[in-house]
């Protein structure tokens, strides 16, 4: 019988073929899909990100844990979108433009999931102009924005800025994060919501559907 805390320290381990492994077997077993991501492969990642905030991991060790992480949800997340999840509405979201750091974003991403949001990731590098095509195609309720660069946070005060001409920015909740953003730039810019960290980030955007 699989557990879920062997799944979060195949995640820990990086293990891939253990993770889907113990993924599958906690399906057939008949565990919910968002359970799974909540107490398995979540608080792996959690402690994958404590190790490399402590200098114990380093990138590629944080990498190959994403990796194992974005295999294992494969496996979930048909069953998250169908299941009795939250449905919680779409949240549109990328790394800025100029930007191609996708680690966190990708975490946020899979949060927001397990959480029971639909999910649409426009990956990174992600201009304004892509960012108000997507709204408009997918009519999220939120659009979340990543940047690692000091020198692209910017680029979020100029997409709000674009959401905002093109007459979109009352219909959506805008939230940012990464490492270089902070809540007062948040404010500055004119976003509504911000989040330190993943696990943060679903308790913000859920209050901001909400409101
Ligand atoms: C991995 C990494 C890379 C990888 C990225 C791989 C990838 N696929 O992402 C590579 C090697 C490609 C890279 C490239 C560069 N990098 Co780099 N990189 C890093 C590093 C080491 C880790 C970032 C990371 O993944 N952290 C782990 C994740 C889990 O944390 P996180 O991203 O902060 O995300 C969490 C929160 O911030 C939050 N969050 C994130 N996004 C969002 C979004 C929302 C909406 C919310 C609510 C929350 C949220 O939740 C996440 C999970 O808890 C950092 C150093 C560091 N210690 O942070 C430098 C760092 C970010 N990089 C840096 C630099 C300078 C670069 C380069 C310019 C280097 C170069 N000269 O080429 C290039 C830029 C390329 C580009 N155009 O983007 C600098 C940035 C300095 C600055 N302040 O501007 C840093 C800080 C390193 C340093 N100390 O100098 N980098």
């Amino acid at each position: 019988m699989a557990e879920l805390n062997e799944l979060s320290v195949a995640i820990i381990n990086g293990d891939m073929e253990e993770a889907r492994k113990l993924t599958q077997a906690l399906l057939d077993q008949g565990l919910p899909a968002g359970k799974i991501v909540s107490e398995g492969l979540i608080p792996g990642m959690n402690e994958v990100g404590r190790l490399f905030k402590a200098c114990e991991y380093y990138v590629p060790e944080v990498l190959i844990s994403a990796r194992a992480m974005k295999s294992s949800m494969e496996l979930v997340r048909p069953l998250l979108s169908g299941a009795d999840s939250l449905k919680m509405g779409k949240v549109v979201i990328g790394t800025v433009q100029g930007d191609l750091h996708d680690i966190g974003k990708n975490l946020v991403a899979m949060m927001l999931e397990g959480a029971g949001f639909e999910v649409v990731d426009l990956a990174t590098d992600v201009s304004p102009a892509k960012f108000v095509e997507a709204v408009k195609q997918h009519k999220p309720r939120v659009v979340a924005m990543s940047a690692l660069l000091t020198t692209t946070m910017t680029a979020m005060k100029s997409t709000i800025e674009a959401l905002k001409e093109a007459g979109v920015r009352t219909d959506i909740k805008v939230m940012v994060g990464g490492a270089p953003v902070t809540e007062r730039f948040a404010h500055e810019i004119g976003a509504d919501g911000y989040a330190p960290e993943a696990a943060t980030a679903t308790d913000v955007a859920k209050n901001l559907v909400a409101a």
